[in-house]
């Protein structure tokens, strides 16, 4: 429930992030009111913040007006300003259309536009300046994400008290491409600033020990990244910065005991039985998103299907696409090539009764999620490229029953943890196309014996050890408060 203002004006932590984990809601009578962002950030934050005096700075959602902060479930949150310029620059632009395909692989091309770097740094000193207000002398801070890679510099000019951590959700490319930024350095500058940067992959935290190496003479040693704080106009103060993997996950207890439930067991029959009850179900759960392969999945699937390896009446691909970004070109592209491949799909393949491809551009409560990762036999994973992949993680957790198998792709996170899936390299479509009719015949006993090994390692490395981890590793960095 909402409460009034917290009349404290300083937090022993604070967390960054684009986004509170709020959403407004406005009701038929225009009334507005905030509800809990779903998704794991917001659990782990939740887990981490209690009993504490926590803020969380980030932005409101909505273009305009600033909103005065406001106290939920006892944590501050600093709503952050955007005008709709702003969104169109420093969200869509800079965050959405350069950074998220550069890190991404250049799945997509990503767009280098001077008016997007200006706001994005804007954006960044902005959010730098609502950090310092909300923390006290001495307080950790927590940045997340892509969004924000230069507030850590920015808050330890303005803060040299503070212990400042950041972690960052979806991969760090290799030096290769990240040296097409035409802001490299001082992306990697604005990082350094924190004392402990968190990744989901070793390989992740190499690349960025790699780039700072490459392109700004900095040394690593261990988790510690060195670096004498030069550059070219001016003489800096040395950074000792620790550099680590501490893969994200999930709250597997909560979501094992939502799957328990009668309601959430009836609802998935219900769901097997609209579609007229086939052998085999095969599901996607993914953002609309070009690096999650949605594409290749659909390929390998109507190759399947021309193959005659499966048939309509026999399996249902079930693909749920929630709608993402949708004024970026990209993901309105994606969105209609997706739409006509479903349309040839179903036009080639389906019979009257049973469609080849139940597609579905919506997006769910959690306990519809819970229902269909207990209605499928089979989860399609096959991004191209994808920091973790919490889906996999969900539906291993939503599975107490044993049952399932999940098609993992190897440019996955997650891939790292859960070896026990059927793993894939989506681009291989013949290879593909192997694996998910392995995983819809492997014998039974072997697939329970995967899905039982996939359940205990996402158990023991849930979301609260997850980020008990990350706190640990940032109060051990090397440099001390205060010190430079
Ligand atoms: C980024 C990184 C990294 C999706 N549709 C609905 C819904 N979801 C939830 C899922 C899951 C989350 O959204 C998606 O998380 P992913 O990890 O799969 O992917 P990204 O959104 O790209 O997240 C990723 C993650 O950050 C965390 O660090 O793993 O690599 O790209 O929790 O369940 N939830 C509900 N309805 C939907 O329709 N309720």
């Amino acid at each position: 429930p909402q409460s009034t203002v917290d009349d404290r004006s300083t937090f022993d932590l604070v967390v960054a992030a684009n986004r509170l984990p709020v959403d407004r809601v406005v009701d038929d009578d225009g009334t507005s009111t905030w509800q809990t962002s779903p998704g794991g950030l917001v659990t782990a934050m939740d887990s981490v913040m209690e009993g504490r005096e926590a803020a969380w700075v980030g932005w409101a959602g909505d273009p305009g007006e600033s909103i005065e902060p406001f106290a939920r479930d006892g944590v501050r949150l600093q709503p952050l300003a955007l005008s709709a310029d702003e969104i169109r620059d420093y969200y869509e632009g800079f965050c959405n259309g350069t950074l998220w395909p550069l890190y991404h692989d250049v799945i997509v091309q990503p767009h280098y536009r001077r008016s997007w770097w200006a706001a994005y740094r804007r954006i960044n000193q902005r959010f730098a300046e609502a950090i310092v207000e909300v923390a006290a002398h001495g307080a950790t801070v927590w940045v997340h994400d892509y969004q924000l890679q230069l507030v850590p510099a920015l808050l330890r000019d303005l803060r040299p008290d503070l212990r400042i951590g950041w972690f960052n959700h979806i991969p760090f490319p290799s030096v290769e491409l990240f040296g097409q930024l035409p802001w490299r350095a001082s992306v990697l500058r604005g990082l350094l600033g924190a004392d402990f940067l968190g990744f989901q992959r070793a390989t992740d935290a190499g690349n960025f020990a790699r780039a700072c190496h490459q392109l700004l003479g900095a040394t690593r040693t261990g988790d510690v990244v060195s670096w004498d704080g030069a550059d070219d106009d001016r003489s800096g103060v040395p950074r000792r910065v620790r550099v680590a993997a501490v893969p994200i996950s999930i709250d597997f207890t909560s979501l094992d005991q939502l799957a328990r439930t009668s309601a959430v067991r009836e609802r998935a029959r219900e769901i097997r039985a609209s579609l007229g009850n086939p052998e085999t179900v095969l599901l996607g759960i993914d953002r609309l998103d070009y690096t999650k392969g949605i594409r290749h999945r659909l390929r390998a699937y109507s190759e399947l299907l021309a193959d005659g390896d499966v048939t309509p009446t026999q399996a249902t691909l079930l693909q749920i696409a929630t709608p993402s970004r949708e004024r970026v070109s990209a993901y309105r592209e994606l969105r209609a090539q997706i739409d006509a491949q479903v349309g040839r799909i179903n036009g080639d393949h389906s019979v009257i009764g049973a469609a080849a491809v139940e597609y579905l551009h919506h997006s769910y409560p959690k306990e519809e999620m819970a229902a269909l990762f207990l209605a499928a036999d089979v989860l399609l994973v096959t991004p191209l490229r994808d920091g973790m992949n919490l889906v996999a993680k969900e539906y291993v957790a939503s599975r107490w029953d044993g049952g399932g198998a999940l098609v993992l792709s190897e440019f996955t996170g997650a891939a790292h943890e859960l070896s026990s899936a059927f793993l894939c390299n989506p681009h291989d479509i013949a290879g593909l196309k192997r694996t998910i009719l392995e995983a819809m015949h492997e014998h039974p006993a072997a697939k329970r014996k995967r899905m039982l090994a996939l359940r205990r390692r996402v158990r023991s490395n849930d979301v609260f050890a997850w980020a008990r981890k990350y706190l640990a590793a940032l109060e051990a960095a090397p440099a001390k408060p205060g010190a430079s």
